[in-house]
This record gives C-alpha cells, structure tokens and sequence, in this order.
C-alpha cells in the first residue's frame, strides 16, 4: 500500500492513464455494501463523474445529504507487456476516507480526504484481460477526523452530518485517478531545498529510488538548455545568471533525474523547480530577500454542480479572474487543493499559503457560527484531542508537506484554521503540532495558523509559536457592522496596536462582508454591493495604517456554498466574484488598489 507522493508525470520511462469519466456509482443508504459483498461489483448503479462530489448532481435530497459509504466502480485492461512494469494506481484525493478493491481483492485503504493515496496493484491485477476497480467511499466527521464534524441520529435511523465548519461538507472522489506504468526499478521521491548569492542560484537535491544503480541529475531551463548536472542521490547543483522564481513570474527549470544500470536508462522523472528564498526577518515576510506584500484572497475549492470535485476550467478562469483583478496570492482554505492548482500557481507566479485541513477545532454546538457567538467550547479540554485528534493533524500536516515540499509557489504552511486558541489547553496543543511541523518541512518555510476574533491579542494562547501572525477578523460584518459601520475602524485599529507588539508580520489573512450579487441600495445597507464596498474601502485605511501588516487576502474569491443555516442564503455569500466567476461590485475597487499596490509595498 504505497502512496506516490510524486506528481504522476509522463516521461520516456513512465506512463499514465486518466482513468477520469463516467463511473458506476451507489449509495449505501443502509451501511449493507460490504456484507451484500459490493467489492466484488454493483449489480445495480447510477452513473457520476470521477472526479466530483456527488452531493449536488441528483435530485434527491437524501443522497445529496447522505451521510456514510457511497460505491463507485470501474473498470479498465492493462497490455499484457506491463506485467514486468509496476503498476501504480493512484487517487488524487477522496473524501473523506476510502478503500479500495481490484477484481475483489483489498489493495488500499486511506483516511483524510484531500491527500493521494494508492498501490502497486500488479498481484491483483489481470493483465490482456478486464480490471473491475471498486471503491467505497465514506464522508462521516467526528471529533477526532481532520477536519472535524458530528454526526446526528433521528429516531427513524437517519443521520445528518454537521459541519464545524463554514463549507458543504462535498464528498466523492474528488482529484483524477491515475495508473502510472512504472519501470521495475524507479524514484520514489525527489526533494529540493532552493537558494541563491548574487547571481548564482543552488538546488539542493535528494532522491529516493528503488535501485542503487547510477543516478544522474540534469538541471534545464526554460528551452531546455542544461545548465548544471550531477550524480548521486544526494548533492547541490549550482546555477549561473540564475532566473528567479519571482511572485508573478513563474520561472520554472526541469530538474531531470535518470535512473541508469549499465549506462542504459531505467528511469527518468522531471520536476519542476523554482529558484526562490522565503524568510520572515522582524516585522517583514521576504521573497527572495525582498518584502512582499499579499495581496488576494483566501478560496475555496467549490463550483456550481461540481461541488469540490477538481474542475481545470473552473481552476483556469480563477487564475485569469486573479490576474485581472491584480492579486498576487492565495490561501488554499481550508484544505489543500488538487495537485493541479500548485503547478499552475507555480508556473503563473502564484504565491500560496498551503493549508492543511484542520478546520473547525472549536466545539460550536452543531452550528460553526456559534463560534463567533464567543460561547463556551470546551475543544481543547476533552482528553480524545490531545491523544487522537492531534495525531490525524500530524498526519495531514505531514502528508501536505511531503506532497507539496518542492512547490515553489507555496511560501507558508497555515497548520489550522480558527482553532478555539483562547482555550489554555490549546496551548499544549499547538505548542507540539509546531515543533511536529518545523521537522518536516526540508525547506523550512514559516509556519502561520489562522487567529479567530475570539481570541483576539493578549487572549490567544497560540499566536506565539507562529512565524507570522494570520487574522480573520470582522470589524464592520460580524460585530459593529450596519448603520455602526463608521465605529468599526476604532475598535479594529486598537486591536491592532496590541498585535503589532509582537514584531512578526501580520497578514490579513480574511475580512470580508456577505454581498449578494444585485443588491443595490443608497445609502447602503449590509448584504447590499454598495456596502461591500465600504466595508472593503474602511478595512484598507487599516491595514495601510498598520505598518506590521504585510498582506491583505480577502474573505472569499467567490461566494461557496455552506450548510444550510439562517445566516447563509444558498451559501456563504462573501464573494467578490459569484459563484459563477462573475465580478460584483467589490472586485472592481480589489483591482483598483491591488494594481497599484506593488508586490513590495511597505517593503
Ligand atoms: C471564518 C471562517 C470561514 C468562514 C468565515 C465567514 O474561517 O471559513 O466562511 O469566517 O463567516 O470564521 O464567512
């Protein structure tokens, strides 16, 4: 049960197959799948499409709505000449949980919904003949899951899933699934640590195969050129009149490694590396040794139908949408997005603070918003946190960082999202869930988490073991909002002063206002265009106030859909785009001042 962390890429020495379309498909409504033995093949199915959630392309409220397994099948042939290959297959992503069995036997099981997993599956496999591929996947949160949920039960036998957390819980599978077809002997791993002295630029590398034989390292540009080799599994390659990878300006080299035996190629595999230093000295986060300042927004990977379910147009219209309105860099809230995303942000420029799924550590009562209610929750005080909940979180901190190490574009890691951190138990938490992750990123980028308005300065217990401090406040929305808005600012700027004490930079990471697309009212109201604007416009003076803010990454892209409540009308509404990527009001002014806000403003 191995998990391919590298990006299934073609290459002379690899191939992959998409095994992407339409899939058989059911829903256990009765938890009877593996007793009725469906791993061996569903006698009766609907149809999806792999990869998506299923949640919003039927009609039926209970299957949008289901809670427990969902069945997928598939079936697929593999040339006979592969049986002297290894055959990988692999998940982008499912979620929430999976496993999986090919032509009725078990070949992987994974929990955590966002992270690729997979096997070598030639025992099981038939080769020159048929492939029945059967998956079962699971959706159910509890305490302990990253992130977390409760589950209710009616006294008909039915459940429903609540959320701690502000996003429909999708479920599916929801990134490609791919066969690679991989040489008998091949790289396992490749890791990169970049840096560079004046016009020089270093790769560090590090790789792990299967074989000792001969190992050769091609480093080439843009065209193609080679520009620095070595051999070995380990060693640094050196670039002259180095080209940066810089916000904006992607620039990517291939760093080509070749497996050989006898001189004669076993395998090759090609990764993209960007050449860039990311550090945080005093009140600055440096890029390259520049300050940078964010500017963008914190998303969601959410579309109409689609649900959660990667989707490369919806992906590609948000990175033009990013480009005309003039950011330079988003957050993947509240979970790591698929794999596809963080090579186009690394090919565009992009710059990312990369999320793990540890969303919702706030005991909210069935509802996520009683958090911002700022009533008892007594999270970090059940003793299941501190021994089980804390290992699922390593785990996903780990698996982000070894899936997306070499990323040029990602320059933090954000461990949590609104953890009840005015809790003194949160404390101890955080204090291992930090020194866990500073062992596990080889190039130590800084680490964040993000600061909810409950534990506001001098009441949160975790700020201090973070590199840069991440608020996600509301100043003029969820408190002194409407007719109060003008009195926002004072109370915000206070709050400020009290932050700035710190000497780190502080990013902003949400603010954000519920707009629906179409409201029009002068003088404003909340919910109207007119008053996302002025919230945005009150919130800027702000941040361009407070010299240790370095970075303002609005609540949200686009509007997302969320659970159902009294206080979201067919979703989250903060968008400065709708959900179907079109601009409200809001994100006319965002390109106003984002273009031009250079990327080393207050630098
Ligand atoms: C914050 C959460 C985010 C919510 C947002 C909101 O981090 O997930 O969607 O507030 O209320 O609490 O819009």
């Amino acid at each position: 049960m191995e998990e391919q962390y590298l990006y299934p890429a073609e290459s002379p020495t690899r191939q992959v197959i998409d095994l992407s379309g339409i899939w058989k498909f059911k829903v256990d409504h009765n938890s009877e799948g593996k007793e009725k033995d469906w791993q061996n093949g569903l006698a009766d199915y609907c149809e999806v499409p792999v990869p998506s959630s299923f949640n919003d392309l039927f009609t039926d409220k209970d299957i949008r709505e289901h809670v427990g397994d969902v069945w997928y099948q598939t079936e697929f042939y593999l040339a006979e000449e592969w049986e002297n290959k290894n055959i990988n297959l692999r998940f982008g992503s499912a979620t929430h949980r999976a496993e999986v069995w090919l032509n009725g036997e078990k070949i992987a099981e994974h929990e955590g919904g966002y992270m690729p997993f997979g096997a070598i599956i030639n025992e099981a496999a038939n080769f020159g003949a048929k492939n029945t591929l059967v998956v079962v996947v699971n959706n159910e949160l509890d305490l302990t899951t990253i992130p977390t949920g409760q589950i209710k039960e009616y006294d008909d036998g039915k459940r429903r899933l609540f959320p701690y957390f502000d996003f429909f819980n999708y479920a599916g599978i929801h990134s490609a699934v791919k066969l690679q077809i991989l040489p008998k002997e091949y790289i396992y791993d490749i890791t990169t640590v970049t840096d560079f002295k004046g016009d020089t630029g270093f790769v560090d590398y590090e790789i792990e195969s299967s074989s000792h034989s001969e190992i050769k390292v091609e480093l080439k540009d843009i065209e193609g050129k080679v520009v620095a080799q070595n051999s070995g599994a380990e060693g640094k390659l050196e670039v002259k009149n180095v080209n940066l990878w810089q916000p904006g300006e992607g620039y990517l080299y291939n760093l080509e490694v070749s497996l050989l035996s006898a001189g004669e190629l076993i395998d090759n595999y090609r990764l993209p590396v960007g050449i860039r230093t990311v550090e945080v000295k005093g009140n600055r986060f440096l890029i390259n040794g520049e300050p940078f300042y964010f500017k963008g927004f914190g998303k969601h990977q959410d579309s109409e139908i689609n649900g959660r379910g990667f989707d490369p147009a919806v992906m590609i219209r948000d990175a033009e949408l990013l480009d005309w309105i003039g950011a330079n860099s988003v957050r993947t809230s509240h979970y790591p997005y698929d794999e596809e995303f963080y090579r186009m942000c690394d090919r565009r420029g992009v710059v990312v603070i990369d999320e793990t799924p540890a969303v919702g550590l706030f005991d909210m009562n069935l509802n996520f918003l009683a958090a911002g209610t700022g009533k008892e929750s007594d999270f970090f005080d059940k003793e299941i946190v501190h021994e089980q909940t804390i290992k699922n979180h390593k785990r996903e901190i780990k698996r982000l960082m070894q899936r997306d190490k070499n990323h040029a574009s990602v320059v933090m890691w954000c461990l949590a999202n609104e953890p009840d951190s005015a809790q003194e138990r949160a404390e101890e938490y955080f204090e291992e869930i930090f020194s866990y992750a500073r062992s596990h990123d080889p190039q130590e980028r800084p680490l964040t988490f993000t600061n909810i308005m409950t534990a506001p300065y001098g009441k949160c217990n975790v700020a201090q073991f973070a590199d840069v401090i991440s608020l996600n406040r509301y100043y003029g929305w969820y408190i002194i909002g409407g007719s109060e808005l003008e009195y926002a600012q004072k109370d915000f700027e206070e709050e400020l002063v009290g932050w700035e004490k710190e000497g780190k930079p502080i990013v902003m990471t949400e603010y954000g206002a519920d707009t629906k697309a179409g409201i029009h009212k002068l003088p404003s109201v909340q919910w109207s265009e007119e008053y996302q604007k002025e919230y945005l416009e009150l919130q800027h003076q702000v941040f361009d106030n407070c010299d240790s803010i370095v970075g303002e990454q609005m609540w949200n892209f686009a509007d997302f859909q969320t659970v159902e409540g009294i206080l979201r009308v067919n979703g989250n509404k903060k968008g400065a785009f709708t959900r179907d990527r079109q601009p409200k009001m809001a994100a006319h002014l965002l390109k106003e001042r984002w273009e031009n806000l250079p990327n080393n403003f207050k630098g």
